[in-house]
């Protein structure tokens, strides 16, 4: 995987948000779909990451996942340079848990959408498998890697709840 080209750019505003989005990295790896990461800030490198997402296609990326806190204007601003899917990763950095991202992230004005996915690191997985299922339309091996993700979450629930008693 290394020597392959990257389908997916995965951003974060800031090295602070590499715990939450690292499930992010590890499902894109699980299901074989090589990725880049990066951090990149609306903010704090407004222009080197208006580079980012306008160079993007050019590059070979299909999808666009990016986390940020606060005031998070990463992902919409990213939308706004490309017309790539980009997934928004609201992250709980802040005072305000998250709430302050999930609303910056997913309001976004219409003709310009993020597919926003749940606070934190549940999102951030999240976002890994949305980004897997627009590339599985495409590539054959990822809608296979895919199906069995799903077959094993599917048996991993069963095998709990057989396993559980009232007990526990
Ligand atoms: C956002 O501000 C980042 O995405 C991060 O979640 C938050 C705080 O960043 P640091 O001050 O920790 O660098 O832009």
């Amino acid at each position: 995987m290394p020597d392959e080209k990257p389908l997916v750019g995965v951003v974060m505003g800031s090295t602070s948000d590499a715990d939450v989005m690292k499930g992010c990295g590890d499902i894109l790896r699980e299901l074989g779909i090589p990725y880049e990461m990066k951090v990149l800030s609306a903010h704090r490198t407004p222009d080197q990451t208006r580079d980012y997402a306008m160079s993007a296609t050019g590059r070979g990326i299909e999808v666009i996942i990016a986390g940020a806190g606060w005031a998070a204007h990463l992902a919409g601003f990213i939308a706004a340079n490309t017309i790539l899917p980009v997934i928004g990763i609201p992250i709980d950095s802040s005072p305000l848990k998250g709430n302050d991202a999930l609303l910056s992230t997913v309001q976004m004005p219409p003709g310009i959408p993020v597919a926003t996915v749940a606070v934190g690191s549940g999102g951030a997985k999240n976002a890994a498998v949305l980004a897997a299922q627009i590339l599985a339309l495409k590539y054959k091996p990822i809608s296979e890697k895919l199906q069995g993700y799903r077959r094993a979450l599917t048996q991993k629930a069963m095998e709990m709840a057989d396993a559980w008693t009232e007990a526990d």
